[in-house]
């Protein structure tokens, strides 16, 4: 197992699953109005770190993956904001 699986296997990125070479983490949200406000909270901090995510947002989900485009799959980079998610997550309650 590598290191970077072992992370995630871990306590790295709880909640989060490994397929496809991303990072996959589906946010249950309730509404519309709750997914927007955490997809500008997520978008805010990705530009801080300049990583991206793709998300995909609907009505009462977010869906949010992580990988490395230049490294072609999940680095710490990805592990890095994936924490930051989850404390963002932690904040709202959700
Ligand atoms: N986001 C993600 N998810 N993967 C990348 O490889 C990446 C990025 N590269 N955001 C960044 C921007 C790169 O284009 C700039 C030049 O640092």
């Amino acid at each position: 197992m590598t290191k970077l699986a072992r992370q995630i296997a871990s306590s790295s990125a709880p909640g989060w699953r490994l397929a496809l070479q991303r990072l996959h983490l589906r946010v249950k949200t309730g509404d519309f109005a709750t997914g927007l406000d955490l997809v500008n909270a997520i978008g805010a901090l990705a530009e801080a770190a300049d990583h991206h995510p793709d998300i995909d947002l609907r009505y009462g989900t977010v869906h949010v993956a992580l990988s490395s485009h230049d490294a072609g799959g999940v680095t710490d980079r990805d592990i890095a904001l994936a924490g930051q998610i989850d404390a963002l997550l932690a904040e709202r309650g959700l």
